[in-house]
């Protein structure tokens, strides 16, 4: 079963080269946390960067929320990455006709291909969106993860209760996650994971699973709709690989001594999920 299989395993299982290097980094650097990094300025990025990059995978980008970007914040991060080797992903969520976002993925000020080795995306437009997306970087090795549950409050992609009244409502979520893990296994080249809240989407032990909404405190962040779950949870019901924690990283006191606490809680409980 996916679940139970040690993250070295799945890397030989994995089509998409940056899944294959992902699965590696995981084992070797024994961290199943991406730090979701949204900050506003290029400092606080470089600063976050080089603070949490021992203790994490992936290192998330909202590229679009730093008021003073410039291409020396790319190189930057580039060379914090290399140092502490961790991947960078761009929180970007493509989601427009595919010529389009091979433009927003490849043009721009901020010329997301040139530098992101992951980037997630919608699959809601189609399949048109990933060949889009692959066709900006034809000679680059890029991966994406393709968006198939939000972790927000009234979100229109959770199943519900599978009850008589609510069940068109759950039989078009079953028709979103199965169409999403058709382009998956249609583009095994460019799909590295999706991003989900559930158990099960993955069958295929060379997709990783990223899920959002975590954190050791607060159990929402109330009218902004966001809703928090414990690493037990995340790792052993919901089923997470990498495990996505934004502030309570980047709003901790110390957000090292934070990183670290969520980086061992996490990787405790994937330890538990694999010997069990
Ligand atoms: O369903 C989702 C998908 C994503 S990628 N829910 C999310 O919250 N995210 C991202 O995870 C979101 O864009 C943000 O960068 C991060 C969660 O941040 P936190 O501060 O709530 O932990």
């Amino acid at each position: 079963h996916v679940l139970t299989l040690p993250f070295i395993a799945r890397a030989d299982q994995a089509a998409n080269p940056v899944a294959v290097k992902l699965l590696q980094l995981m084992a070797s650097k024994q961290s199943n946390l991406c730090v979701a990094a949204d900050v506003t300025s290029a400092s606080q990025l470089i600063s976050l960067a080089e603070s949490t990059g021992p203790y994490v995978c992936v290192f998330k980008t909202h590229i679009d929320i730093v008021e003073d970007f410039s291409p020396q914040l790319i190189q930057d991060l580039l060379a914090v990455a290399q140092k502490h080797n961790f991947l960078l992903m761009e929180d970007r969520k493509f989601s427009d006709i595919g010529h389009t976002v091979s433009l927003q993925y490849s043009k721009g000020i901020h010329n997301i291909s040139s530098w992101a080795d992951l980037v997630t995306v919608h699959s809601v437009p189609g399949e048109g969106v990933i060949t889009g997306l692959k066709s900006a970087v034809p000679n680059l090795q890029r991966g994406c993860f393709i968006v198939i549950e939000m972790s927000s409050a009234g979100n229109l992609t959770t199943s519900s209760y599978i009850t008589l009244s609510t069940l068109s409502k759950w039989l078009s979520y079953e028709c979103v996650v199965t169409a999403s893990m058709e382009i998956c296994e249609k583009h095994p080249d460019f799909v590295a994971g999706v991003v989900c809240q559930s158990p099960n989407i993955v069958q295929n032990p060379g997709l990783v699973q990223l899920t959002p909404g975590v954190s050791l405190d607060c159990l929402n962040d109330g009218p902004l709709g966001q809703q928090y779950h414990s690493p037990e949870d995340i790792i052993m019901s919901r089923g997470a690989d990498i495990a996505v924690v934004g502030r309570g990283i980047t709003q901790a006191t110390d957000p090292i001594q934070a990183a670290q606490e969520y980086r061992a809680k996490l990787w405790a409980v994937y330890e538990k999920r694999v010997s069990s």
